[in-house]
């Protein structure tokens, strides 16, 4: 009886094959378990105590085997249920890219169409490449300790990615025509349009011939493709150490009230050519420097940079 039994439990296969072998084996009225107990009575006394302990054991794992049986055929119900593939699913909260991170996209993108390849630079620079190969002589103001991050000895964070400039000269003859995006560091006092960290596009574009008319238009065409067909830009003359002559471009700020400066730009000094082995006789070309903050607060129009760097999900949300 036990071994039919127990094999009877662990060969069912559903809940109703487990219910099925309880009646029959363990079942209160017909059970064969109790027509085995039934006939306790009709043995005589003396072979009573034998069968009755032969008889507990039986019904222990008689009733284990049941427990062993349920708990099998449930774990298989549970884990059909697991993967019910009719349910409606739950959509995962997707992220986005940052709108800084667009910007950068979309600059690549549009200088990309204008024959611009993309440079890279450190951002922990040394000083010849942020200033002395830029014509910045040794006393300028722009050096000003309490206008730069220094860090050890001869090395700062760069605080304009013009070093990118000079990098890109140095490792290639001329022609050129880059841009470059990166982080830039200077200690200024954060406002609505100012951040101690912030990111500029640099351009360079060098051959026999460049003129400040190529500069106008490549800027113009920009404005146009990124800010809009009627975005209002101006150039107002400036100096920078590193061009000659210098620009300062401006954009009519969203609401068309004032003008905030977009970059500066201007004709490669022949001092520059010089530092980095470039004849000076032979090639000109121009550079400028935008600050993409700006940009992408003039497209989008968003009022205060600290906007950029907050992460408030509330704002990323709406690009
Ligand atoms: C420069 O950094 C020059 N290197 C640009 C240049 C490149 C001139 C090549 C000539 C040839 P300037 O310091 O003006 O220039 O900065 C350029 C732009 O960066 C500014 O017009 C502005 O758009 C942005 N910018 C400057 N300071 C900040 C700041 N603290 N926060 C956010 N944007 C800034």
């Amino acid at each position: 009886l036990q071994d039919r039994a127990v094999r009877a439990f662990a060969s069912a296969g559903s809940p109703d094959d487990v219910e099925a072998a309880r009646v029959e084996y363990l079942g209160q009225k017909q059970g064969r378990l109790k027509s085995a107990q039934e006939r306790l009575k009709t043995l005589p006394n003396e072979a009573k105590k034998a069968y009755g302990q032969r008889f507990n054991g039986v019904k222990q794992a008689l009733e284990a085997a049941l427990d062993a049986a349920r708990s099998r055929v449930e774990r298989r119900a549970v884990a059909d249920d697991a993967i019910d593939v009719t349910l409606p699913g739950t959509a995962p909260r997707l992220g986005h890219r940052h709108p800084l991170a667009q910007t950068a996209d979309e600059l690549i993108d549009i200088f990309g169409r204008f024959g611009f390849a993309v440079a890279r630079g450190p951002e922990v620079e040394d000083v010849r490449h942020n200033f002395d190969a830029l014509n910045i002589p040794p006393v300028h103001p722009a050096r000003d300790p309490l206008d730069n991050f220094y860090l050890s000895e001869g090395t700062m964070l760069r605080s304009q990615t013009s070093t990118i400039q000079i990098r890109v000269m140095e490792s290639q003859p001329p022609p050129v025509r880059v841009i470059a995006i990166g982080r830039v560091y200077r200690p200024d006092t954060v406002d609505a349009t100012h951040s101690f960290m912030f990111h500029q596009v640099e351009g360079l574009m060098v051959d026999e011939g460049v003129t400040m008319g190529d500069l106008k238009t490549v800027l113009r065409l920009f404005a146009r493709s990124y800010l809009g067909e009627d975005v209002q830009i101006r150039f107002r003359p400036s100096f920078f150490p590193f061009t000659e002559p210098s620009v300062e471009v401006d954009m009519l700020w969203h609401g068309g009230r004032r003008w905030v400066e977009m970059g500066g730009a201007g004709m490669v000094d022949p001092n520059v050519f010089k530092a980095v082995g470039y004849d000076p006789e032979r090639v000109t070309g121009f550079a400028f420097g935008l600050g993409i903050e700006r940009l992408c607060m003039r497209r989008h129009g968003i009022d205060d940079i600290r906007l950029l760097y907050q992460n408030d999900v509330r704002f990323l949300d709406q690009f």
